[in-house]
């Protein structure tokens, strides 16, 4: 095979996969947030759960590629008798679905000392009682997975037993599994610190993933990139639990110091790039993978709909690039010890522009080739500024 035929095939794969790639944008991406010193409020964000729906619509509308939004229970909750079945058609009407829904037994008093982990009883069972609640959620939604992430731990050294703490989590996890129905699965974020300063319960992939193994295949790895520490080679993660089958979703964002959760792709293109590659590299672009690729991110000073907008291009960019690498020349390299060489095949794809590339797989959709353009020239920031007026605005700290 010539080389350029062989450029054309990989191309052509490529496509194949862009055209199906979905990427799930949450909910609380479109609302106001902020960090602990200032939320800056902007017009138009939503007032309503519905109404965050109709802005992760929009996005899909645009870039054909997230076609699902995850819910964040209570920021979201609706109120009975059907009210999630409800939200649930609204999003489908327009052209949505819900997707995770992630659990939140972090925001309550109660929880100061701890959720699941808690010393006291009373309060554990308060919070296995809302991830059970977010189970009921998802048998009205139709989603697939719930998404945990713990905000317990401590903040000094004896403070808490922190192996009577594993045991707690580990009763909690197992109490939650029953409870998943034959599709469901949950998936269990880890997270270094913050904002426990001394031991966080669940700090790093292998507790998740030993967790998670202990539970049964239900039980996933989510993998937040921005929640590691400065220099983690999260490449070397992703592969080993694909490896091992335990990689059941990302939340994507990008950081240049802790958990900034600043716009996919924007602080590190290159990392997102390497991490992708090893998910091409493990079957996680494979139609059947399973694999949840979310976005976890807040826009505290950006117009929140094109920087979901962009953050949904910048997967698809670092994912077109992965696809070009030129697999072959890459195994003969490293076959051969050329280190060079293999570096050389890795970074030819990386320093390709695939703009031009995902603008045609766009149009071949009947896509705009430039889907933040699209969306400005759509008038919806002026509509959603001129109408949502009034009322709570939903979001973080507003
Ligand atoms: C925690 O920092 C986290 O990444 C979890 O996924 C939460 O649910 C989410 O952020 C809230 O923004
Ligand atoms: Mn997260």
């Amino acid at each position: 095979m010539t080389g350029s035929t062989a450029h054309e095939e990989r191309t052509a794969a490529a496509r194949a996969v862009l055209r199906r790639q979905a990427v799930e944008t949450p909910s609380w991406a479109y609302g106001n947030s902020g960090t602990r010193f200032k939320v800056f409020a902007q017009a138009g964000v939503p007032r309503s759960p519905r109404e965050k729906i109709e802005d992760a619509a929009k996005v899909h509308e645009f870039t054909g590629a997230a076609p699902t939004v995850a819910l964040h229970i209570p920021w979201d909750r609706v109120e009975a008798p059907d009210g999630y079945e409800a939200l649930a058609r609204y999003a489908e009407e327009r052209g949505v679905r819900v997707g995770t829904i992630n659990s939140n037994v972090f925001q309550d008093d109660d929880y100061k000392l701890g959720s699941v982990t808690n010393p006291d009883p009373a309060v554990r069972r308060k919070a296995v009682g809302h991830l059970l609640e977010c189970v009921d959620v998802m048998d009205a939604t139709g989603s697939r997975d719930l998404k945990l992430w713990f905000s317990d731990g401590t903040n000094y050294p004896g403070q808490d037993d922190i192996r009577a703490r594993q045991d707690r989590l580990a009763e909690a996890l197992h109490t939650v599994y029953e409870r998943l129905g034959e599709d469901q699965r949950m998936v269990l974020e880890y997270k270094l610190f913050e904002p426990a300063f001394y031991a966080t319960d669940v700090p790093d992939w292998g507790t998740s993933y030993a967790h998670c193994l202990k539970l049964g295949e239900k039980a996933q790895v989510c993998v937040d990139t921005g929640h590691h520490a400065p220099g983690t080679n999260i490449e070397f993660i992703v592969a080993f639990l694909l490896r091992e089958g335990k990689l059941g979703a990302f939340d994507f964002n990008s950081r240049f110091y802790a958990d900034d959760d600043l716009m996919a792709g924007a602080a590190d293109p290159f990392q997102l790039f390497r991490i992708m590659y090893e998910v091409r590299r493990g079957g996680g672009l494979d139609a059947d993978s399973g694999i949840a690729f979310m976005l976890d991110q807040c826009h505290n000073l950006e117009a929140k709909i094109p920087a979901v907008i962009r953050s949904v291009m910048n997967v698809q960019e670092a994912t077109a690039k992965v696809l070009l690498v030129d697999e072959e020349a890459l195994a003969a390299a490293q076959r051969s010890g050329d280190v060079l060489a293999a570096n050389a095949v890795l970074m030819d794809a990386y320093n390709t522009d695939v703009r031009p590339l995902l603008a045609e797989v766009r149009e071949e959709r009947g896509l705009a080739p430039d889907p933040v353009a699209a969306y400005h020239a759509s008038g919806w920031a002026r509509r959603i500024t001129e109408e949502r007026v009034g009322g709570q605005q939903a979001g973080w700290g507003a």
